[in-house]
């Protein structure tokens, strides 16, 4: 799909020329425009303000390099980024993404979808991502710990609860935000809420845990149930087996799915009796091993090396969560061929868009991960909140504020899609309602 606007159009033209090598980037940019072109048909006052130039250059970047030394004594050298890209609306919020994939252009991407995604939440957070090249599989506890330490050493010097508040992402879990919390701590000689996703016995949320996976579920079930339909009896494939698979598998699975696939980077598992959930914590939050490990305990199941070709089991809902482009435009046919009637992502940005427009063409249901995954970064706002209150919500009130934050992002999608002349175009509304607040915001600080 082209750019019909000149103005959004010349302007991509500059984003292009201006992050040559960053083609995630560009994607990223590209579709917001899309949707944006009526927007900025309806409000020359925002092109006047210099919003969509603004919006589209990240405040800062920060890049430096992380030196830790290895089990045998070996110096290694990675490099680290954090980009805080918008605060119009609060502190920089973004995860920290630790894979030897990471480059700028990644980190540029989840940076600026954050910014939307954050808007929607309805919480105050500005839009930022972090993260590395470092690559903690495979990496003994005490690697990971130098590594965490040395990359803390340096981001230190940035965040903080009321400017830049990291947390996780791929490869970034529990652990790893233990160890940068207590260096940080060490550091500054302060206690505060300045990660999220921390250990529940300092400061962290009950449900954040959960929030991603099943923020997905509540956003998917709603979406479902303005078409007429539920997870109810539905099968389902959900791609990855990391924290946001997990308990994306759970939840749907309460809301009476049944989930027959799961994957990692080398391969897939299909189980037509449905995922036993209790061995893939077992050998994936415990134990750190392969998805195909499975088939060890469940021989009934089948593994399958290569992880895209989970996109040619039959399902009714595919629930990508594992990665960036991992459904490109032969497996969203595959999907659709297949009698799949609905898409909703886990992951940040995980179809083509060439993938997209094929949802589009069969009529599928798409829940764009900007909405759909903002779960996570919406109970990190909340363990926020109990971290400046010094207080600690209960399981239930977390997910009970959780599922009404997802109920009012799938109305918001709705309502800006109907609005702005897409009825059920949810990734043009997520778009255009994660925009509209923070351009408001932009707009009222004057040119800053
Ligand atoms: P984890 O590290 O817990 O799990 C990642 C999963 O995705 C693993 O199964 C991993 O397999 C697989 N994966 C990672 N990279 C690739 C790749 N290049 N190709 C195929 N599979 C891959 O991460 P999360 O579950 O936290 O994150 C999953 C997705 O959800 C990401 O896109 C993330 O940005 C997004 N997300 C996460 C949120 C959170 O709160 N954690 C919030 C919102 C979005 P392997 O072990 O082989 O690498
Ligand atoms: O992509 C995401 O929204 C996240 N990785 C979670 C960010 C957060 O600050 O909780």
């Amino acid at each position: 799909m082209a750019l019909k606007n000149k103005y959004l159009a010349d302007l991509l033209e500059t984003v292009k020329k201006r992050n040559q090598g960053e083609p995630e980037f560009i994607q990223a940019v590209t579709e917001v425009f899309i949707s944006l072109e009526p927007v900025a048909e309806k409000r020359p006052d925002l092109i006047e303000a210099g919003v969509f130039e603004r919006i589209v250059e990240p405040e800062r970047q920060i890049i430096f390099r992380v030196p830790w030394v290895d089990d045998n004594g070996v110096t290694r050298v990675n490099r680290g980024f954090r980009i805080e890209f918008n605060s119009a609306i609060g502190p920089y919020k973004g995860g920290l993404r630790l894979h030897p994939s990471v480059y700028l252009g990644i980190i540029k991407f989840l940076g600026f979808e954050q910014i939307f995604k954050n808007s929607l939440t309805t919480l105050p957070m500005g839009g930022g991502k972090g993260g590395s090249d470092f690559d903690p599989k495979g990496k003994s506890d005490g690697e990971v710990m130098r590594f965490c330490q040395s990359f803390m050493t340096e981001l230190c010097k940035h965040i903080g609860p009321n400017t830049d508040v990291p947390a996780g992402d791929i490869g970034t879990g529990g652990r790893e935000i233990g160890y940068m919390f207590g260096q940080y701590k060490r550091l500054r000689n302060e206690f505060t809420g300045v990660l999220t996703g921390k250990g529940l016995t300092f400061g962290g949320s009950l449900a954040r845990t959960e929030a991603t996976g099943y923020g997905l579920c509540y956003y998917t079930e709603e979406m479902l149930k303005a078409n007429g339909k539920s997870f109810k009896g539905q099968t389902v494939v959900i791609s990855g087996s990391g924290n946001v698979a997990i308990y994306a598998t759970q939840k749907a699975t309460e809301l009476g799915a049944k989930v027959v696939a799961l994957s990692d980077s080398n391969g897939y598992i299909y189980d037509e009796n449905g995922i036993d959930l209790d061995l893939v914590k077992q050998l994936k939050e415990v134990e750190r091993k392969r998805i195909k490990e499975y088939v060890n305990v469940h021989p009934e199941a089948k593994y399958t090396e290569g992880c895209s070709g989970i996109w040619t089991i039959p399902c009714d809902i595919a629930l990508p969560c594992a990665t960036q482009n991992e459904i490109d435009e032969q497996s969203a046919k595959t999907l659709a061929k297949n009698g799949c009637y609905a898409v909703s992502e886990g992951a940040n940005m995980p179809s083509t868009p060439e993938a997209i427009d094929v949802y589009f063409a069969n009529n599928m249901l798409y829940g764009p991960a900007k909405a759909a995954n903002a779960g996570g970064v919406a109970v990190s706002g909340l363990e926020m909140s109990q971290n400046s209150e010094r207080l600690a919500w209960t399981f239930e009130d977390v997910d009970g504020r959780l599922k009404n934050i997802m109920k009012e992002i799938f109305k918001s999608c709705d309502e800006a899609a109907k609005e702005y002349g897409c009825e059920g175009n949810y990734m043009a509304g997520a778009n255009i309602a994660g925009f509209l607040k923070v351009a408001e915001a932009m707009k009222a600080q004057g040119c800053v």
